[in-house]
């Protein structure tokens, strides 16, 4: 039998979560920008090591914060999911320090409201603005972590 494996991308919003999503599965970028407004599940298969799995890409339209409860998840359709991702990609502008305390405190309350308290696998992405010199002090000790990978879908 394949294997089913849900990921929640959560960022917050226009920092490139759908565009990440869109290049992964059909290796296209838009300039354009539609804001995500409702769920999307994005169901493609892979194979890995010989194996196929079939993946639950969810597109999570901005939330305020991670569903604390089951009923919370299931009142919010925005939510719907989330709580029981197998792994979790937070994404973040690396030149918006508020795109990138969201995520944190996004990882924080997966940490904290994760069912049994099980720490599913997380994963850090920036995009990269044109013209953006900056690179925050706070944000460098994360790309240090394990799990931090930089992106961009752009040539600079
Ligand atoms: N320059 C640049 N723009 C990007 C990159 N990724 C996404 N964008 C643009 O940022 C905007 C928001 O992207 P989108 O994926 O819709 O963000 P979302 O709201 O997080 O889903 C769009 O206009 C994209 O074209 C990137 O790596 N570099
Ligand atoms: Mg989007």
């Amino acid at each position: 039998m394949v294997e089913t494996l849900s990921i929640a991308v959560i960022g917050a919003p226009g920092v490139g979560k759908t565009s990440i999503i869109r290049q992964f599965i059909y290796n296209d970028f838009s300039e354009a920008y539609t804001p995500t407004r409702t769920r999307y599940v994005f169901r493609p298969s892979v194979i890995l090591n010989g194996n196929m799995y079939e993946l639950k890409i969810l597109d999570v339209p901005p939330i305020s914060s991670f569903p604390a409860s089951a009923s919370q998840e299931w009142l919010d359709l925005r939510c719907r999911g989330v709580r029981n991702a197998n792994a979790y990609i937070l994404v973040y502008d690396i030149c918006c320090v508020e795109s990138f305390e969201y995520v944190k405190m996004i990882k924080q309350q997966i940490m904290e409201n994760r069912y049994a308290h099980i720490i599913p696998p997380l994963l850090f992405l920036k995009i990269k603005p044109l013209m953006c010199n900056l690179l925050p002090s706070l944000l460098v000790s994360y790309i240090k972590l394990p799990g931090y990978l930089e992106t961009s879908h752009k040539a600079f």
